[in-house]
């Protein structure tokens, strides 16, 4: 019989390897979806007649109650959210009900139609927030710096406390930065590597960015999603960092990306105090020595610059059809 798999976010960057992932493994994948005005599918276009799609909305608890009784679920994946740390200011109370209190829906939806699943909540780096211990793994103190982070924090201890409350299967995954073509327009690696193709095309004459100092540990997206898989595997749920272990600056990504094209940086971004945050993860470095030695995952598959530089093809090779 087929594993069958309920994943939220199936539309989103890493919902969308996921469920590439789970169909190659042989998975009946149902994929929770929010009924929009104008679907945008971009990211699942190529496997959306493999999945089983089922609406819902995080902020339904009787639409994921229903969405767990069609899927039956083995194993369920919590990663959908409102995932972009920029807005959670201007919207902290939709990210703290979506991102913060959804969890608690689909943990309830979980616990009381199929308990017998095991249960993967995507968690965050960004709980860390400010610098208290580098590098950081899974016994560092959290200090959350934005609505979203707070609201991250808030499922992580939701999901923590159902393991402990209901003997669960329960997962959280604590993820750093990771990044593919398929990332949102708006987070700043692709928000570099689509001007960096525009540029070089001549469709766009400068860049600007926020905080150029601020530090990251960035993976690749595909590589991530084996580890929410592989941490479903194991005997009992448990909490893992899944990191590369090294850090970069935006400043440093923007350097690679440019020269990759043979432009230099300085040329064309630009300071605008309007991406500034109201107040800043300066520095995050994740240890991952967790996950390689329980989960047997590998953090270096696929390196800085291979990441920033497959991202700048992708680009360039969507805004060429655009343009043509
Ligand atoms: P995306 O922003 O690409 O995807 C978010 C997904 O959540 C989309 O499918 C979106 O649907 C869905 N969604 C948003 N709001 C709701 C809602 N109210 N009800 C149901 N679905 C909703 O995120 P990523 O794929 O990058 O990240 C996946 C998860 O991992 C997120 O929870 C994110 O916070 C977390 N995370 C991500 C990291 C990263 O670096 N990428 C690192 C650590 C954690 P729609 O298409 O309709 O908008
Ligand atoms: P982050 O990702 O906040 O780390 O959250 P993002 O790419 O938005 O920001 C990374 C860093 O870059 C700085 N920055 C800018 N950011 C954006 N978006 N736009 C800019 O113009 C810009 N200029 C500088 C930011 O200040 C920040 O320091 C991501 C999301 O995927 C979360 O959902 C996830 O939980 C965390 O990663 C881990």
């Amino acid at each position: 019989m087929a594993k069958r798999a309920l994943v939220t976010g199936v539309t989103g960057q890493d919902g969308s390897y996921l469920a590439e992932l789970l169909l190659e493994k042989g998975y009946k994948v149902y994929g929770l979806r929010r009924r929009t005005s104008t679907p945008i599918t971009t990211n699942i276009e190529h496997i959306k007649n493999e999945i089983e799609f089922i609406d819902g909305d995080l902020l339904d608890v009787s639409s994921l109650i229903n969405a767990n009784r069609i899927a039956k679920p083995d194993e369920i994946y919590n990663l959908a959210a409102q995932s972009f740390v920029g807005s959670s200011w201007e919207q902290p109370l939709l990210t703290g009900q979506v991102t913060g209190l959804g969890v608690t829906n689909m943990l309830e939806a979980y616990r009381l139609t199929s308990p017998e699943a095991k249960f993967y909540q995507a968690s965050s780096s960004e709980m860390f927030g400010k610098v208290v211990e580098v590098p950081q793994k899974e016994s560092t103190p959290f200090y959350p710096r934005s609505p979203y982070g707070v609201a991250k924090l808030y499922g992580h201890w939701a999901t923590v406390n159902h393991r402990e409350s209901y003997d669960l299967y329960a997962c959280s995954g604590i993820l750093f930065n990771h990044e593919s073509p398929r990332r949102g327009i708006e987070f700043v690696t692709r928000k570099i590597t689509d001007a960096v193709a525009r540029i070089k095309l001549g469709v766009q004459q400068e860049l600007r960015l926020g905080n150029l100092d601020a530090k990251r540990d960035w993976g690749f997206a595909k590589d991530y999603v084996e580890c929410m898989w592989l941490m479903l595997q194991q005997e009992s749920g448990d909490d893992y960092v899944i990191a590369t272990g090294e850090t970069y600056s935006v400043r440093e990504f923007c350097k690679i990306a440019f020269e990759y094209v043979g432009l230099n940086y300085e040329d064309y971004v630009v300071v605008d105090p309007k991406f500034f945050r109201a107040a800043e993860v300066d520095l995050l470095i994740g240890d991952p020595q967790k996950s390689i030695s329980k989960l047997g995952w590998n953090p270096r598959k696929t390196s800085f610059e291979k990441l920033v530089k497959m991202m700048v093809d992708s680009d360039i090779a969507r805004i060429e059809k655009e343009i043509r």
